[in-house]
């Protein structure tokens, strides 16, 4: 070998070296990291629900909370409750993961008082995950939806839990994104023409945008944005305007995912779990076709709920994603590095099933417990 060969050599071996360091980096795992039991917080709760399942904030910092059996709730600060009426019915049948699901106020909700909210309905055919729109109308004493309309629904119907059904807006406050669950059905997150496993991008209306990235490929592929997904059930756009997303894993492998448009996750044909059984799925690692997760939890937390922290009480939490956890037990924080990429830094352990986490305009933590009883707390600094 003369000298020209080695450096030639050696400098193959730096670039696949490099190129394998970056693809290694590519998915960290912070599933077998502890949980802290000192919490920089203090924990005060407020109120108690059904299985509450989503936390909307309104811009005055009294919240809507949905509980999954079907009811909706306008809460204050202090935990005072009114039930709000004219709530479709919901379907909990099939499993214990369906019923009402997540609740989002629209981007003109100051002038428009308009709310969105996700719910699984059932008829003869089987159950399906529908998106609503309704407006709000709040008195002193009394609250209820008015012109209640379904902008999209799940075809074809049919499935199990598993429904996803996370609502987001994009920074412009032009489109809407929807998480769709793959209802159990594996095989289903990567056929392009049903409606499971994909996050989608629709109108205000519910309607197509012209620039979706499969726009004129037939209905279910013309409003999907990513595909390849299992059951998401976070969504949210960080304050740098990118979109992340997390998913459950089967066995192992639970994700956070940096949402790209027309991008593949890859779900059921990697994971970086493995199914219940036991049998493997191969890693994402042999597939650099489908987007890898950039934070991934082995063993699970069961993630649900995701919100970007941009308050005052917090100010070392600027910037970063708080997600609960359900098996996990815990709340989470993930923190982006200059080079934009993410890990968790905190893990903090709360003795229950966390399902939703909001920030309140004064900077306060909300996040609610996946419990009957389950309570609504307020996490502020510990002095
Ligand atoms: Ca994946």
């Amino acid at each position: 070998m003369d000298r020209r060969t080695v450096l030639l050599t050696l400098g193959a071996f730096a670039v696949a070296g490099i190129l394998n360091t970056t693809v290694h980096a590519q998915s960290i795992n912070a599933g077998d990291r502890p949980a802290s039991k000192t919490r920089p917080f203090t924990a005060t709760a407020v109120a108690e629900f059904d299985t509450p399942w989503a936390i909307a904030m309104l811009p005055d910092s009294r919240m809507l909370i949905t509980e999954k059996p079907g009811r909706i709730f306008l809460v204050s600060p202090q935990g005072r409750k009114i039930e709000i009426g004219h709530v479709p019915a919901v379907s909990t049948s099939s499993s214990g993961q369906n019923g009402l699901l997540d609740i989002a106020i629209a981007p003109d909700f100051a002038t428009s008082s308009r709310v969105y909210f996700s719910y699984v309905e059932g008829d003869k055919r089987g159950s399906r995950l529908v998106l609503a729109r309704a407006t709000l109308s709040i008195s002193e004493h009394r609250a209820a939806l008015t012109d209640v309309a379904i902008i999209w629904q799940q075809t074809p119907g049919g499935g199990g839990g598993q429904p996803g059904g996370i609502i987001a807006f994009d920074p412009q406050g032009k489109h809407l994104f929807l998480s769709v669950g793959d209802r159990m059905e594996p095989e289903s997150a990567q056929n392009t023409d049903q409606a499971r496993g994909k996050i989608l991008r629709l109108n205000l209306d519910g309607s197509v945008p012209s620039d979706n990235p499969f726009v004129g490929q037939g209905d279910v592929q013309a409003a999907t944005w990513t595909t390849g997904h299992r059951n998401p059930y976070g969504l949210a756009f960080a304050p740098d305007g990118r979109l992340w997303s997390h998913e459950m894993g089967p066995r192992g492998g639970d994700e956070f995912n940096l949402i790209e448009q027309g991008r593949n996750y890859g779900w059921p044909l990697v994971s970086n779990g493995r199914h219940y059984s036991g049998r493997p799925i191969p890693d994402h690692s042999t597939r650099p076709e489908f987007a890898p997760p950039a934070v991934y939890w082995t063993p699970v937390i069961s993630p649900a709920g995701l919100a970007f922290y941009e308050g005052k009480m917090f100010p070392q939490w600027r910037g970063s994603a708080l997600i609960g956890g359900l098996s996990g037990l815990a709340l989470v924080r993930i923190a982006f590095g200059p080079d934009g990429r993410p890990d968790q830094v905190d893990r903090w352990d709360m003795d229950a099933r966390i399902r939703d986490v909001a920030v309140a305009p004064d900077g306060a933590v909300w996040i609610i417990e996946d419990d009957n009883p389950g309570r609504l707390l307020r996490l502020t600094p510990k002095n």
